[in-house]
């Protein structure tokens, strides 16, 4: 893959997620380098690189991911979690040179605040691209814009925007 190729439109398969989909994984969400918000314009919501070993998916290839979040505020345990679209970047971000993996969430919304510290749940649905490096910090942000569109239309779809509505992910 080029940087240059043009993208589909989808991610995943039009009937639904296939095998090793849905994965799971959760964890606090942590401080990272902090530059999605500030360089890039696109916050992502990190979380501890052991929350792969703990779902027991080290060996998840990096790359670009989607699917649904959901958040459990850490001070109202009590509340239904909500859920909401996501898309995701797990790996050593080439671009910046990264010495750690990180696994990266860009949540579908728009907060009025931060949320460090509270509960993130992730059902990954789909694989959508491989971690590339890029020539300018432009292009980077570019690919990303494409990413989120390509998830967003990817999870309306019937066989996907069920998953929504999933068990786990509503537990508190
Ligand atoms: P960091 O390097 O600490 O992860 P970012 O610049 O990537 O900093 O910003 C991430 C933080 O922004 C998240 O932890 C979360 O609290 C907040 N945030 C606000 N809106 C979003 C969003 N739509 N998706 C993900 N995180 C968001
Ligand atoms: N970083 C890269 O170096 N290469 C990538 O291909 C890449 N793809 C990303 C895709 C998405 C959807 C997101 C949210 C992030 C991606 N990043 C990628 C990570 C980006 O560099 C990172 O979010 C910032 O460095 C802030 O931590
Ligand atoms: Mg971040």
């Amino acid at each position: 893959m080029k940087h240059s190729d043009p993208r589909p439109d989808y991610a995943g398969p039009q009937a639904g997620p296939e095998k090793p989909f849905p994965l799971r994984l959760e964890g606090p969400v942590v401080k990272g380098f902090g530059r999605g918000s500030k360089e890039l314009g696109i916050p992502t919501a990190n979380l501890p690189i052991s929350g792969l070993d703990i779902a027991g998916n080290t060996d998840l290839d990096s790359g670009v991911y989607f699917g649904f979040a959901s958040l459990r505020r850490s001070t109202l345990t009590s509340q239904t979690p909500t859920v909401y679209p996501m898309v995701m970047s797990i790996g050593w971000n080439p671009f910046y040179k990264n010495s750690v993996r990180s696994v990266e969430v860009h949540i579908m919304h728009d907060f009025l605040v931060d949320f460090y510290d509270e509960h993130m749940k992730l059902l990954i649905l789909g694989f959508v691209r491989p971690e590339l490096d890029y020539v300018s910090k432009e292009a980077l942000i570019e690919d990303i814009r494409t990413d989120i569109a390509v998830a967003g239309r990817s999870l309306e779809r019937e066989g996907w925007k069920t998953y929504k509505e999933e068990r786990w992910l509503k537990e508190s």
